[in-house]
């Protein structure tokens, strides 16, 4: 039998510029006279994607010849950022193409510009999940991403009067060049009705599942090459679309307006994603989109992915489905529901293959963001789910009255189904009794998982748990978005360490070579004025590359404590204005954020509107010379996160200890040379570790010394008073100095303070302010703060998510690597 050949494109300059004028012809229909930026983007993106098309076709068709055991990470989110760049650097295209565009007079950089980014995530969760897809494909694991194609990503934040509002993110609007819709391929996803009871052929008494309503799901695919693996690898996202019952009922049916209600109704479900972070509100649509995407998945998975007539029984030995967190938890229920109901296996049998196919990832320690499911709305959407939850739930409870017979406490304590204050389901507790495995995301984390947030579980199961520290990508972020640098490492100790972090170990005698630390400095300084030059024209900001950079990146929450940062900035602004601060013995300082707010987040929203005010007197403030000013462009994301983190000084990572599970923009600025100031938190703890106290500034409670305070009831109020900078500078916001002498617009962010500080900000002052001394003392000595940045990058390889993979792979997957062809 002779094996169908796969086209494959010819790695020149002459080939490149051949096919890209036959897409800007035949695919965009233009010439290149008359073609905008926008028709020269898509026949670029559909040009490089052709490079990688060989790779991928034969990665496919490898792994149904090997049947190999696959990776599915089920995520609601991936947050992939700008695609060409990494298609680029996948297919090895980066010099043909640029100078195949300059025979035709194009700019590469024009046309990088013009990608949209797709936001389809809200931060670390969704970045993370496409940081791994990255590493598994470049470490040859074979992997499917399966998440949500939503129609509008994270909101595109504005400013307005200094608050923040919020645009619809259309990134499809313009053309979406990278991705595969297979409409020929959709599954049927049932939501509703009831639960019927009926006897099979043996008259054996079953129950079964007679949905009221469904939906169509469509799978895009999108390429996930590996870099240098030759392996690409698959990420399948799901659009809704009604059903054909719905397409005929729009003809048939009378009521047309109704008919296509419905049918906009159905499309809903993938329409967009929710902007919120941390407070699950109990959504019927977020439901609705959580077991659309997990079952449109996990049927796939089945019915397409594996061969026909493959005996389920094994399944465990072709798949993990991993759950990053509680999102898409569901697929649980799901999967035994087609094992039960569909296949007809029996209960044992199918809850032992479920458990084995299923590993959970938990992300936080927020009690408050732990999903719970009301029983009411689960059993209307998903009947049947809930029946077998219940039946999860009671075969569990008996099983911990038989191990804890004289402790119905701590039975109660562990049950799936919460009582109060309304029935339901905490998804966080069926994804531990359902997983074979349950990890944190940093060492501290993982500890706290199992001292205190399922410490009953961990009781019961001490080696289900275990801890994966994250990782980030040194793909996107060090080499594709830190050029210079990545040049640097690269004449210094070789390439290898684009896909073996570790190897930056090799820096560290370098950090004493005086002359490698002076060219260090310079790619810093030149990366502060390619961000100085974005922000300029991005936002209108303008920024002296001569300060130091001190940067605050990530989504506006109390607990991350963007106003601890706040304090500290407007009362030096409060000593100088007063002169108790001489302006000569202020380190000049650009004081970057970035962070977007839950839209119904109304605290987070008035801290945004609070950062601007001050931003704003600050910059216009003459007598500061210019020495401290902040700039806080709207709309992060990752494209500017690529530009704005290597060119900072200074890592702000200042979350009250016990609450930030992991961080992963602590690794990305590490890894870029920038110094942290943090608490011992998350993967912080692990960052101190490894660069050593002395190229670090921690301050602040750790998380026993929070846990005390806390016991003993804090009261934030004591600091105000007996801590007088604090005192003033509050006084400062109260006084209306930043809201035109209105001492009303930030009462309520000032008051939530005094009165609530729920993560104990007023409580760190001191020792944040104490700590921010420390690093101007530091800086002032560039050769020694050069020296200690060199460090960071250095022992930062252990932050390579390449490293997260390998935990993953050997602690909870077992999927070895396969060659891809
Ligand atoms: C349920 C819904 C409200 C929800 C949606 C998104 C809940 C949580 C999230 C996202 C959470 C998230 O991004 N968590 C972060 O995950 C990172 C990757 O593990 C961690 O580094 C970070 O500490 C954690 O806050």
């Amino acid at each position: 039998e002779t094996i169908p050949p796969i086209a494959v494109r010819e790695h020149t300059v002459d080939a490149f510029v051949r096919e890209f004028l036959r897409e800007l012809n035949f695919g965009q229909g233009v010439d290149l006279t008359r073609a905008s930026v926008n028709d020269k983007y898509l026949a670029m993106a559909r040009t490089v994607r052709h490079y990688l098309m060989t790779r991928w076709l034969s990665t496919l068709r490898r792994q149904s010849e090997l049947q190999a055991k696959s990776v599915a990470y089920l995520s609601a989110e991936f947050l992939l950022g700008r695609q060409l760049d990494n298609a680029l650097l996948a297919a090895d295209l980066e010099d043909i193409v640029t100078e195949g565009l300059a025979s035709l007079g194009i700019e590469l950089d024009e046309l990088r510009q013009a990608e949209v980014e797709p936001g389809l995530g809200n931060g670390g969760l969704g970045r993370l999940a496409a940081c791994f897809i990255d590493s598994l494909a470049t470490m040859n694991v074979p992997c499917i991403g399966y998440g949500i194609r939503y129609e509008y990503g994270i909101f595109q934040q504005t400013f307005v009067d200094g608050e923040q509002v919020e645009k619809p993110d259309d990134w499809l609007r313009l053309g979406s060049p990278w991705e595969f819709p297979h409409p020929e391929s959709a599954v049927t996803v049932d939501f509703g009705g009831s639960v019927e009871q009926y006897q099979d052929d043996d008259g054996v008494v079953k129950r079964r599942w007679v949905p009221g309503w469904s939906v169509l799901g469509v799978p895009y695919n999108y390429m996930v090459p590996g870099y240098e693996s030759g392996r690409v690898n698959t990420l399948r996202l799901w659009s809704a679309r009604a059903t054909r019952a719905f397409d005929l009922e729009i003809f048939n049916s009378g009521d047309y307006a109704e008919a296509v209600r419905a049918q906009t109704f159905a499309e809903n479900i993938s329409k967009v994603l929710y902007p919120e972070d941390s407070t699950p509100q109990g959504k019927e649509l977020r439901l609705q989109q959580q077991y659309f995407f997990v079952a449109c998945s996990i049927k796939d998975f089945v019915d397409q992915v594996l061969p026909q007539g493959f005996d389920l029984h094994k399944l465990p030995e072709r798949i993990v489905f991993q759950l990053n967190d509680t999102h898409p938890v569901i697929a649980v229920p799901e999967l035994m529901r087609v094992l039960v109901d569909e296949k007809g296996w029996d209960w044992d049998d199918a809850w032992a293959t479920t458990q084995q196919c299923f590993a959970y990832t938990c992300h936080t320690l927020l009690p408050e963001a732990l999903e719970v499911w009301p029983v009411e709305l689960l059993g209307r959407l998903l009947p049947r789910h809930l029946e077998i939850i219940y039946r999860i739930n009671e075969e569990f409870l008996e099983e911990l009255r038989e191990a804890y017979p004289d402790d119905e406490l701590r039975v109660r304590r562990m049950s799936i189904i919460a009582e109060y204050p309304v029935r339901a389901v905490r998804m966080a507790y069926l994804a531990t009794v359902a997983g074979s495995k349950v990890n944190g995301v940093a060492a501290l984390h993982s500890q706290l998982l199992r001292d205190k947030v399922l410490d009953d579980f961990a009781q019961h199961w001490p080696e289900k748990f275990t801890n994966v520290t994250n990782g980030v990508t040194p793909r996107r972020f060090l080499k594709l978005s830190n050029p210079g640098l990545s040049g640097l490492i690269t004449e210094a100790i070789g390439d290898g360490w684009v896909t073996d972090l570790d190897r930056l170990k090799g820096l560290e005698p370098l950090a004493d070579d005086a002359e490698f630390r002076r060219r260090f400095r310079e790619i810093k300084h030149a990366n502060k004025l390619r961000i100085a030059d974005v922000l300029e024209r991005r936002d209108g900001i303008v920024v002296d590359p001569e300060t130091l950079f001190d940067v605050m990146v990530k989504r506006l929450h109390e607990y991350k404590r963007q106003t601890l940062k706040l304090l500290h900035i407007v009362s030096l602004y409060e000593q100088i204005t007063t002169g108790r601060l001489a302006l000569a013995d202020v380190t000049p300082r650009t004081f970057a954020f970035g962070a977007k707010a839950a839209p119904g987040y109304v605290m987070a929203k008035q801290i945004i509107a609070l950062i601007n005010a001050v931003g704003r007197t600050l910059n216009e403030d003459t007598s500061l010379e210019g020495r401290l000013r902040i700039a806080f462009p709207a709309n992060y994301n990752v494209t500017l996160a690529e530009t704005l983190i290597p060119a900072a000084d200074l890592s702000e990572q200042i979350s009250l200890a016990g609450k930030e599970a992991s961080g992963t923009g602590n690794m990305k600025f590490m890894l870029n040379g920038a110094l942290t100031i943090g608490t011992d938190d998350g993967a912080n703890v692990e960052i101190r570790q490894l660069v050593g106290d002395e190229n670090f500034f921690l301050f602040g409670l750790d998380e026993p010394q929070v846990a005390e305070i806390v016991e003993r009831g804090y009261q934030p109020s004591a600091y105000y008073e007996t801590n007088a900078d604090l005192r003033r500078a509050l006084d400062l916001i109260l006084s209306g100095a930043f809201s035109g002498g209105d001492r009303h617009t930030f009462e309520p962010v000032v008051a939530n303070l005094l009165h609530e500080d729920r993560f104990l900000a007023l409580a760190d002052f001191q020792a944040y302010v104490d700590a921010q001394a420390k690093v101007d003392v530091a800086y002032a000595d560039q050769e020694a703060w050069t020296r200690s940045a060199v460090l960071n990058v250095a022992r930062g390889g252990f932050f390579s998510s390449d490293r997260s993979m390998r935990d993953y792979i050997d602690r909870i997957w077992h999927t070895p690597p396969v060659s891809p062809s």
